[in-house]
């Protein structure tokens, strides 16, 4: 990937000479960009010369991402589930990447971007020509214009949100910094929208932390990031370590640069933060006294407003301990301690970090702290790009450096599944599949964790300082991939799930084989286990990162003001039920293996899953759209314990709370709504290929036992399959912190597959290929 530094040839000296072409109507040939994936590390290239488009075809998933025709042919029409079923497998196999794995953009949020792009500029660092243009056709493919939210010309939260100031300023911001003019009419537009919400001052704590950073607001108006609530002892209730991970590896870098009040060192003269002074405001920027804007906020980004607590906090901060109270050498220790945690979340992930919010600002960090010239922020820079990701729309920055061990776990479970697993036809892209999984597995343990005090063997949930507050994560899973190294408790369990299910699968031919090869050793399934063993809450309940630390109460510190629910885990459905399904499967492979305790974990966790249903039948899911995903895992976990239609009234008031909600045409519908507001919303555009999906597998989990409404659900599968056997993309489908949308492309393959072969199985006679 070339990387140029700002004031290198081509000149654009920051907006002050305008470039030669107009970049709002630039685009690239998108024939000449590649998909890497080394080992699950994701990049996308530009080829710039025909040499190397010669070295470097095009592969089929490169088209297929980009929106160019795949030229894959037209397969015999579906006539049964289990043939579109197969149609579908035919298509996604084809988008399986060399190491393994499957990929997707997996874009939503409107605010990663920003951050990227301000870090990179306040640090005279630049992306490629190429990749900043498709950045800049990306955020106007985003742009509510038109029938989009209203059409007033501003950004939301995420792709498909109303437009909020956070969306706004931000992405206004992001597009100047990348050389689009102020007086294109699209960003004329987008300031009249941003005035109309009162302008950047109204953003919530991250605009005004990034504007601050850049020199656009002045550090007056940020509430206080204070880096000594990492110096308070580990005992105490509100300690950052207690809170959820990404809240407090955001703030981690926040209050670094917060403490030191860093701000670009051009702000004074580069032309183009004159400029945003005077756009981003309705007013002057040099009237703004911006010490009282600091609790500025228009409703449209105040989802959750900050309670009176961390107000009153805020006054105490601003008035007395700032002025008074933080000596100098106590900021130091601050810093000092701030700083050397920073540096263990880099060791831990080489530099990628857990998120792309977190990214960009310990790469900022390593600048002001070690300067422009130092190893961690060339690694850094090196790893950014990971998080790009390049669609026809543009390029988006994805919610994390990508989806590898999850897709690629759902992948397998869903061929499997399908019963279809032990088809020869899909052996060497299951084996392919397998293969990655074992590759993308933690074996080794993070810094400083052997040596604390905590470190112990089997791991326990416990946490120190000299872990740097980590959980265990050796034979886990992540979400992306292994040099990330963040354990996932649900994608552990789902990955190991996957493993499970094919190195127990039995050769059909000859039942005392296994087909396929022992690629894990048992020790490597069982620190999986081990590491699943040390997620559960006292509730009973499964958490995402790891077992809740602090308590709910921690939410009044919230301050983030656009997201709900983000200060400490909680339990979910979801992941619970990962858990228990993995545990329980391999404990009929292993039944001598820590054998009580996983007992009582599955026992704990089903309980929790029957408290936490709703009166209507439902729960609430927080990673996908919404009660039908939380649904089909809910019901999973009850099947586990033989809990069924047939004997349960839970289940059938289950049943009923989906059969009560689905369309005429069969399928089922669920808009993002029902995530921000906790009761179901019908989809605006009807059935949903994916929510169908789900509510299809939590009925045939429930063992419900009518066949015609999950007939006509099925149907509606086959109908909305293209004849290449892909289904196209509708909806959002997943969501996080309440109220930002995410997406899953793949999830569109994966559950449709994994539906239609079970329906087949279950209704139809298909016989079961896989040993059950
Ligand atoms: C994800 C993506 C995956 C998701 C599942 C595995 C699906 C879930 O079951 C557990 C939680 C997890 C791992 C998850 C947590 C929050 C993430 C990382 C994300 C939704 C992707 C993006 C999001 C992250 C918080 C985005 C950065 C924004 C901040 C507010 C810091």
């Amino acid at each position: 990937m070339s990387v140029r530094k700002r004031g290198e040839a081509p000149k654009r000296a920051n907006g002050a000479a305008a470039p030669a072409a107009k970049p709002v109507d630039e685009r690239t040939d998108l024939t000449r960009w590649r998909l890497k994936d080394d080992r699950g590390c994701q990049t996308w290239h530009y080829l710039e010369t025909a040499e190397e488009l010669k070295q470097w075809p095009m592969t089929i998933a490169d088209r297929y991402f980009l929106g160019l025709d795949t030229g894959l042919p037209k397969l015999p029409k579906a006539k049964t589930p289990l043939q579109a079923c197969e149609n579908g497998i035919e298509f996604y196999s084809q988008l399986q990447l060399e190491p393994g794995n499957w990929a997707c953009e997996y874009g939503g949020p409107m605010f990663l971007l920003p951050g990227l792009i301000i870090a990179l500029y306040v640090t005279d660092n630049r992306l490629s020509r190429p990749e900043e243009i498709e950045i800049i056709r990306y955020i106007f493919s985003m742009q509510n214009i038109g029938s989009k939210n209203g059409g007033d010309g501003g950004w939301g939260l995420h792709v498909e949100g109303d437009s909020s100031v956070f969306g706004t300023a931000m992405n206004y911001t992001t597009l100047r910094l990348l050389g689009v003019e102020a007086h294109d009419p699209r960003m004329e537009k987008a300031r009249g929208c941003l005035h109309n919400l009162g302008g950047a001052l109204y953003g919530p704590h991250w605009t005004k932390f990034w504007l601050s950073v850049l020199g656009v607001m002045e550090w007056d108006v940020v509430n206080p990031v204070p880096p000594e609530l990492w110096l308070l002892p580990d005992w105490t209730p509100i300690s950052p370590w207690r809170w959820w991970i990404h809240m407090r590896m955001v703030f981690l870098p926040m209050s670094f640069v917060w403490s030191k009040k860093w701000v670009y060192p051009k702000a004074k003269t580069d032309p183009v933060i004159r400029q945003l002074r005077q756009e981003l405001y309705p007013t002057p920027a040099d009237d703004i006294v911006w010490a009282h804007h600091r609790n500025s906020i228009s409703v449209m980004d105040n989802y959750h407003p900050k309670s009176w607590v961390l107000n009153l906090i805020n006054v105490f901060l601003v008035l007395i301990w700032i002025p008074f109270l933080r000596s100098a050498s106590l900021i130091k220790r601050a810093e000092g301690w701030a700083w050397k945690l920073i540096q263990i979340e880099d060791a831990n992930s080489d530099y990628a970090d857990l998120a792309p919010v977190n990214s960009p600002m310990n790469f900022l960090c390593c600048f002001i702290a070690e300067g422009p010239d130092a190893v961690s922020v060339k690694r850094h820079r090196e790893r950014l790009p990971e998080f790009l990701w390049l669609s026809g729309g543009g390029m988006m920055m994805n919610g994390t450096n990508g989806v590898q061990s999850w897709d690629t776990a759902f992948s397998i479970q869903a061929v499997y599944g399908a019963g279809l697993a032990t088809k020869p036809k899909y052996r060497n892209m299951l084996i392919h599949a397998l293969e990655f999984l074992e590759d993308q597995q933690f074996v080794d343990h993070c810094v400083g964790y052997t040596t604390s005090p905590t470190y112990s063997e089997p791991p326990v949930a416990e946490t120190s300082a000299e872990a740097g507050y980590r959980h265990p994560r050796r034979g886990a899973w992540g979400f992306s991939n292994r040099l990330q190294g963040y354990v996932v408790s649900d994608c552990t369990a789902e990955a190991l799930k996957a493993v499970v299910m094919l190195q127990t699968l039995q050769d059909p031919k000859d039942p005392s084989k296994t087909l396929f090869p022992a690629v894990f050793s048992e020790e490597r399934q069982k620190w999986a286990v081990d590491i699943i063993l040390t997620m559960q809450n006292a509730s009973g309940g499964v958490s995402s990162y790891e077992p809740a630390r602090g308590s709910e109460y921690l939410e009044f510190l919230n301050a983030a003001e656009v997201f709900g629910r983000i200060m400490v885990e909680y339990d979910y459905p979801e992941c619970t039920t990962a858990c228990v399904t993995t545990l329980s499967n391999f404990q009929h492979v292993y039944p001598d293996y820590r054998a009580a305790e996983i007992r009582k974990f599955i026992t704990r966790a089903v309980q929790w899953i029957r408290t936490n249903q709703r009166s209507d039948g439902s729960w609430y899911g927080s990673w996908g759209i919404c009660f039908t995903y939380a649904g089909m895992f809910a019901l999973e976990s009850l099947a586990t314990q033989g809990e069924t239609y047939a004997n349960s009234e839970r289940v059938q008031r289950a049943c009923k709370f989906f059969l009560d909600r689905q369309n005429e045409d069969g399928g089922w519908g669920e808009s993002y709504r029902s995530c921000e507001t906790a009761e179901w919303c019908a989809h605006p555009d009807g059935s949903q290929v994916v929510n169908t999906a789900w509510v299809i597998l939590a009925l045939l989990e429930a063992h419900y036992p009518h066949k015609e409404p999950i007939a006509r659900a099925i149907k509606l599968l086959m109908q909305r399959q293209q004849a290449n056997g892909e289904w196209l993309q509708e909806g959002i489908e997943g969501v996080f912190n309440k109220s930002c949308m995410i997406s899953y492309p793949n999830y569109k393959f994966i559950f449709p597959i994994k539906a239609l072969g079970m329906y087949a199985r279950r209704f139809e006679g298909v016989e079961m290929a896989n040993g059950h």
